[in-house]
């Protein structure tokens, strides 16, 4: 297959840093290298390619918009996002291993952490040493997490923790898990050390859609909690809610990279194949198809942009985010179909990564808020009018 070439029909480039495009470029030459190579057959296994970690740690991918001194990138908004554009071009699943370590453990340790928690775990994390997961989601609490069952009791010298959580990106292989339970009837966050008595992390099977990605259960039964694993600084259920922004923005930017993988995919494709004596690029409605990939690839970058600028001003709102989850899946999805369909036959063989990113993209559509929950989010900031019950 040809190598990627650089979706930018707008000048996009223009509005970005030298930095930036540097940060880009590196991580695109990784995917290039080290994802693209290895991706289908970890996605046909269905198992995760841990042999990337090291190298994803030492690139600086995890919490890569903290402080140095937790031995973090400090990178902005921006080139964190693309960093998640280039590694969702190479698989859903290696940027959802990125965005869980980020944004839902690491954030939460380094906002919500005593200093003691994120002297110990930041630099870990930071160094892919120690991996994380983050339970929010429970087997009768989906869109509706305010909801859990999962509860911590205070006896004194320690919390007791019971409940189950489900649905969780890298249970099985974390060391630590981010896990939001109500204490007292209010949302808390602790961390949970593998290993503990009681917690059991059985792994979920027969997924059709991010095999690349490990996907477990969380049980505990009577687990004992020291004292100090639970965060001190959190309000409630805003605070895991907050978590979310940091990675439904993650996501916004990953959405455009399987769109980008998809559509350079189908325009190779149609330039070099022939039907009726000519490429099939040459027909009206392949044109219109294409057209329509491009313009909306186009039009997500530039929604995203703005989003990582407002951020790095500290002025972003979690609405916004939710516009910018919201759409770009959903393009991204429609755009994977598309191409599946200018593939014709050769569109469903996994020598050509469109149904892998297609079927990644249905989950992409679910979690971190489903399409329907970020519709009714910027719908309530619209009309100060909540939809949800
Ligand atoms: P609600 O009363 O609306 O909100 C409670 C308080 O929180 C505030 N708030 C937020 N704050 C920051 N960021 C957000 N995104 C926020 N959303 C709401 C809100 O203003 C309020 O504050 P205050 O000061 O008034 O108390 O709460 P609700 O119970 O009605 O929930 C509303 C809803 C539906 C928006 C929320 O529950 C939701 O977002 N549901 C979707 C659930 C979801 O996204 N789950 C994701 C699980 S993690 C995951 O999927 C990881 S995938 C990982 C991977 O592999 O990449
Ligand atoms: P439900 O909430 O049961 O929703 C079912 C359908 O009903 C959806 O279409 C929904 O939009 C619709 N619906 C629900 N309520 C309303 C309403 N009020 N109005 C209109 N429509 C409504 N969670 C974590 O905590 N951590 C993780 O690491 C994690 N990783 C995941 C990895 C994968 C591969 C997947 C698939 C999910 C993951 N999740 C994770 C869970 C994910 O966040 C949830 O699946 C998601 O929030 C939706 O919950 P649900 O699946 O229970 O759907």
């Amino acid at each position: 297959m040809p190598k990627f070439k650089s979706v930018d029909y707008y000048n996009f480039d223009s509005l970005l840093t030298e930095e930036e495009i540097l940060i880009r470029e590196t991580v695109r030459e990784f995917t290039e290298e080290n994802i693209v190579p290895i991706i289908e057959d970890h996605y046909m296994k269905g198992t995760f390619p841990m042999e990337l970690v090291p190298q994803m740690a030492e690139m600086g991918m995890f919490g890569a918009t903290l402080l140095a001194k937790y031995g973090c990138a400090e990178m902005n908004n921006v080139a964190y996002g693309l960093v998640m554009q280039e590694l969702e071009r190479g698989d859903s699943g290696v940027r959802s291993f990125a965005s869980v370590q980020s944004s839902l453990v690491m954030y939460p340790i380094y906002t919500f952490g005593s200093e003691a928690q994120k002297d110990y775990w930041l630099p870990l994390l930071a160094r892919g040493e120690k991996i994380g997961c983050f339970g929010l989601t429970e087997p009768d609490f989906g869109s509706n997490p305010g909801g859990m069952i999962t509860k911590a009791e205070d006896l004194n010298d320690h919390y007791l923790l019971n409940g189950a959580k489900m649905w969780i990106t890298n249970g099985t292989i974390a060391d630590v898990a981010v896990v939001w339970a109500k204490l007292n009837g209010v949302v808390h966050g602790f961390l949970v050390e593998k290993g503990t008595k009681g917690y059991t992390v059985p792994e979920m099977k027969g997924k059709h859609s991010l095999r690349a990605s490990v996907t477990s259960e969380l049980i505990f039964e009577d687990c004992k909690i020291p004292k100090e694993n639970i965060f001190p600084n959190t309000s409630g259920l805003k605070s895991p809610l907050m978590c979310l922004n940091q990675a439904r923005y993650g996501i916004a930017w990953g959405a455009i990279g399987a769109a980008m993988g998809c559509y350079d995919t189908a325009l190779n494709y149609a330039l070099s194949r022939i039907q009726f004596g000519k490429p099939i690029a040459g027909f009206q409605i392949t044109q219109e198809k294409l057209t329509h990939m491009l313009t909306e690839i186009t039009k997500m970058q530039f929604l995203t942009l703005q989003l990582g600028r407002l951020k790095d001003k500290g002025v972003s709102r979690f609405q916004q985010v939710s516009m910018a989850k919201r759409n770009n899946v959903y393009h991204a999805l429609e755009i994977g179909r598309i191409a599946r369909e200018i593939l014709g036959a050769n569109g469903i063989l996994n020598e050509y990564p469109i149904m892998r990113h297609t079927a990644n993209l249905e989950s992409v559509k679910t979690y971190e808020g489903t399409h329907e929950m970020h519709t009714l989010i910027v719908g309530e900031d619209i009309t100060g009018m909540s939809a949800f019950e």
